[in-house]
């Protein structure tokens, strides 16, 4: 798990209001048929934070805007040397009502019944903090898409978020 693999940069969002959390069904691609937040690939001349909204925008119709930068994942999988950079943030606000896309179809859940079992395996460790409010950064090694080998994960703390974005 290093910096001199190439490295793609993500984003993740997930709209969180009081006891319950906004996920969609990832319709095709990489993560079909898991829960997921909102995301994708930050493309050229656009900042992580904007790449954020308009993915959010994109899949699910409705538009995020102060945007709480909440954890930074990397993502590695055995045989393939690039390493994914998650950028997640959390949304607490949102204007317009969720809407399926050809990519996700969005669904509220209660933050006690997160679909975990539905999910990428690193969710049930990092969301758990992520619905305390909390900040984190982790790394997640993988062996295929639905096996989790080693993994580590701190939770950031104040000092720390003032440096780590
Ligand atoms: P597209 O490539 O479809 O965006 N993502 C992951 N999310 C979790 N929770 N675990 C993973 O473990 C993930 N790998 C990628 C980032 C992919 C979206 O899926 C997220 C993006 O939001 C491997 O554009």
């Amino acid at each position: 798990m290093g910096s001199r693999f190439p490295k793609k940069v993500l984003t993740l969002c997930i709209v969180h209001q009081h006891s319950r959390v906004l996920l969609g069904m990832k319709k095709r691609g990489f993560g079909v048929g898991r829960w997921n937040g909102f995301g994708g690939k930050v493309t050229t001349g656009e900042t992580i934070e904007e790449a954020a909204k308009r993915e959010v925008r994109e899949e699910a119709g409705i538009k995020v805007d102060a945007l709480e930068k909440a954890g930074l994942l990397e993502f590695e999988f055995q045989d393939d040397p690039v390493v994914l950079e998650v950028h997640v943030f959390r949304a607490q606000t949102f204007l317009g009502e969720p809407t399926e896309s050809e990519e996700m179809k969005p669904q509220w859940f209660s933050s006690e019944e997160v679909p975990f079992e539905d999910m990428w395996p690193d969710d049930r460790h990092w969301l758990p903090l992520f619905l305390e409010g909390k900040s984190f950064r982790g790394k997640f090694l993988f062996q295929d898409e639905n096996t989790l080998l080693d993994y580590t994960l701190e939770e950031l703390g104040s000092l720390a978020r003032l440096r780590n974005p």
